[in-house]
């Protein structure tokens, strides 16, 4: 009796993955398929061979299996450690926030003006981060990231008058728990293109459940107008891929030096308005706390708290 034996195994040489995977779970159906009974001599070398071949290939399966599980294992950690890393500067720039904004809150309150206009704040993403770390050289460690690109939390901080802007750097350079690392003042030395801002780089504590971890966030201060000019030319910058035409190089420096003259004009007006204000204004019997509804304030309190210091002082 005949059997095409040679055709059989070539037969199951050929399948694919899965029909191996289907194949190694009966013998028998390889047998039928072949044309040969499993009972005859050429059916069970064909039989041998193949559940040879099938078993190698289940090694290989399962060997494949296993690292793709481990690889899938030590993505699973570094996404954790990433999450960890990016977590921190979410709460270092939320420390930051509300420090300012406690300075934007008790200014309003006491002085009916701050100096701080408005306050935003952004988390350079991972690719923001790997694209930074590329150019500039920076390894592809987390720590080494740490050290090396320090604007992964940024907020900034637009003022209305130039004065505030170093009013604000002061504020907060001189909180203990603030590590200044770096100042770079390019509003008394502009860039060459017209740039003006206040850069501040600080470290602050961030307290985690089992570590405290110093964590770096950049802060740009700058006037309203600074920031307009900024944003426009930031935009033009991106539309020209850094290749800005030389008169919209020039236009943009003339308006610098115009928005840095509406800067020192505003400024001068508003200390002019300021000097004309009375000392008593209407509200004086309120006490006023930015988001909550105004206190009413008795005479009497105001007249008991006089004379408490009057004797104070007297003593
Ligand atoms: P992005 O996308 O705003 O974050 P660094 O690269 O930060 O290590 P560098 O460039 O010396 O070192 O820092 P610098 O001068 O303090 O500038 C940091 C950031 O200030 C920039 O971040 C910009 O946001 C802003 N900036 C600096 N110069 C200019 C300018 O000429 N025009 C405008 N519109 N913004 C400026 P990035 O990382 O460059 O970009």
């Amino acid at each position: 009796m005949t059997a095409p034996q040679t055709d059989s195994v070539a037969g199951i040489q050929q399948s694919t993955d899965t029909d191996l995977v289907a194949q190694e779970s009966t013998d028998t159906d390889l047998v039928v398929e072949s044309g040969s009974g499993p009972g005859t001599r050429s059916g069970a070398r064909a039989v041998s061979r193949a559940g040879a071949y099938v078993e190698t290939h289940a090694e290989t399966h399962a060997e494949m299996q296993a690292e793709s599980d481990a690889e899938k294992a030590r993505h699973h950690e570094i996404k954790t450690e990433l999450t960890r890393f990016m977590m921190s500067y979410k709460f270092a720039t939320d420390e930051m926030m509300t420090k300012i904004n406690i300075l934007k809150e008790e200014f309003a309150s006491i002085h009916d003006y701050s100096p701080i206009e408005h306050v935003s704040s952004r988390i350079k993403s991972p690719a923001g981060i790997l694209n930074k770390a590329l150019r500039k050289g920076c390894p592809l460690d987390l720590e080494d990231i740490r050290r090396q690109i320090q604007d992964i939390a940024g907020i900034r901080v637009t003022c209305s008058f130039i004065s505030d802007t170093y009013r604000v750097l002061d504020m907060l350079t001189s909180q203990e728990d603030v590590t200044v690392l770096e100042v770079k003042d390019y509003v008394a030395a502009p860039k060459s293109n017209g740039y003006k801002s206040l850069h501040l780089i600080v470290a602050i504590p961030v307290f985690m459940s089992d570590r405290v971890e110093p964590v770096t966030v950049e802060i740009q201060i700058r006037t309203v107008a600074m920031d307009f000019w900024a944003s426009l030319e930031h935009k033009i910058f991106y539309k020209y891929r850094g290749v800005v035409p030389a008169n919209l190089v020039a236009e943009l420096k003339e308006a610098a030096d115009v928005a840095n003259r509406l800067d020192i004009q505003m400024e001068r007006l508003h200390n002019q308005v300021v000097a004309l204000e009375p000392t008593v204004r209407a509200g004086d019997d309120l006490l006023s706390i930015a988001g909550l509804t105004p206190f009413a304030l008795p005479t009497s309190l105001l007249e008991a708290i006089d004379r408490g210091r009057t004797s104070d002082a007297t003593d």
